[in-house]
């Protein structure tokens, strides 16, 4: 069974980190195999590679052992970024021992973000990363919902995040950086103004990385789709949707909520037939 867990390190209210991970199925190294030395090897080097990238984004191959490391988008803090990589092979290390394969994913609560977050994965022959190998769902699958529900009637709250959702998808999925952030109001009269982000790692395709999303906003439901804040993440895609703003992007959208855009006017009734005359 795929190991999942949740740390939640609840600095300040403002400021609470997630780290979640998804220990591989795959089995475990012995502590005098090449896999260990060859996950060795990508500990040391991997974590430069991947801020040193144009997309901070990175894949490498040590021996048997395949690894993908992904900074957010909207990072601009290179330094962090190689240490969020750096943080998550010794997070992977801790709570993945001795396992062929893991998943990490970093990320920050930070209204004013300095720090970006990230997600690393390796695996071995035949795991998640190799070549030809699909998208393997069960392997890297993670998600986590704020327990608060944002306030209004559940059919349309529900009905507004997954609008937000599958919009910012659209557009991430339509840009070169696979990357796309977007924001929802007038939810509700109770409701808070909503924000949300899509990303896919860049050597997707457009059609992969759209498919990928929708799998993903496609898991809510009619529990989680009312959460005031939620992350879902598979290694090459994830979302996320919080009640304020998380991230650093210049390019964020508004997306109309479902409520606000006026229903499409009545088809005028045909015209009455003429009264016949007399
Ligand atoms: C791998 O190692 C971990 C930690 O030592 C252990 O909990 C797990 O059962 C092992 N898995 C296999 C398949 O041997
Ligand atoms: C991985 O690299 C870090 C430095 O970034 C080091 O502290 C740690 O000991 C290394 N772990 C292994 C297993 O090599
Ligand atoms: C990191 O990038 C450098 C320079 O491109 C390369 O030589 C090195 O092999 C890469 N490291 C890994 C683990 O792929
Ligand atoms: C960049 O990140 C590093 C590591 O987290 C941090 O020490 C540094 O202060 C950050 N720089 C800026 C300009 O935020
Ligand atoms: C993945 O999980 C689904 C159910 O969540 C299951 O039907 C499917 O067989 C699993 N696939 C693999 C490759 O384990
Ligand atoms: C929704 O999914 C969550 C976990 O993904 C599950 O715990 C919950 O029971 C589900 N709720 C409904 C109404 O199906
Ligand atoms: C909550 C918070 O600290 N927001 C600040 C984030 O940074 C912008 C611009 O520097 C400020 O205007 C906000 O007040």
């Amino acid at each position: 069974m795929v190991g999942v867990l949740l740390l939640l390190l609840l600095l300040k209210p403002a400021s609470v980190s997630a780290i979640g991970h998804v220990c591989g199925s795959a089995g475990n190294y012995t502590a005098k195999s090449t896999y260990r030395s060859s996950l060795a090897v990508l500990n040391a080097t991997f974590p430069g590679n991947a801020s040193s990238s144009p997309q901070l984004f990175a894949t490498a191959t040590a021996g048997v052992v395949r690894a993908l490391a992904l900074c957010r988008r909207d990072t601009t803090n290179l330094t962090a970024c190689r240490e969020c990589v750096a943080s998550s092979f010794k997070y992977a290390q801790k709570m993945c021992p001795k396992h062929k394969a893991a998943t990490v994913y970093y990320d920050y609560d930070e209204v004013n973000v300095t720090r970006p977050g990230c997600l690393l994965g390796f695996s071995g022959d035949g795991g998640f990363l190799s070549p030809g190998s699909s998208v393997i769902w069960n392997d890297t699958f993670f998600q986590f919902f704020n327990p608060v529900q944002i306030p209004g009637k559940a059919g349309v709250v529900a009905a507004a995040v997954r609008q937000l959702l599958r919009q910012t998808a659209r557009y991430a999925a339509g840009t070169a950086r696979r990357f796309a952030t977007g924001s929802m109001d007038s939810i509700g009269s109770a409701a808070p103004t909503l924000y949300s982000l899509a990303q896919c790692t860049p050597d997707l395709s457009a059609g992969d990385c759209l498919a990928c999303l929708r799998r993903l906003v496609d898991t809510l439901n009619a529990t989680n789709s009312v959460r005031v804040g939620g992350r879902m993440f598979v290694l090459r895609c994830n979302v996320r949707l919080e009640p304020f703003m998380f991230h650093n992007d210049k390019s964020m959208r508004r997306i109309p909520s479902p409520s606000s855009i006026a229903p499409a006017p009545a088809p005028a009734p045909a015209p009455a037939p003429a009264p016949d005359m007399e």
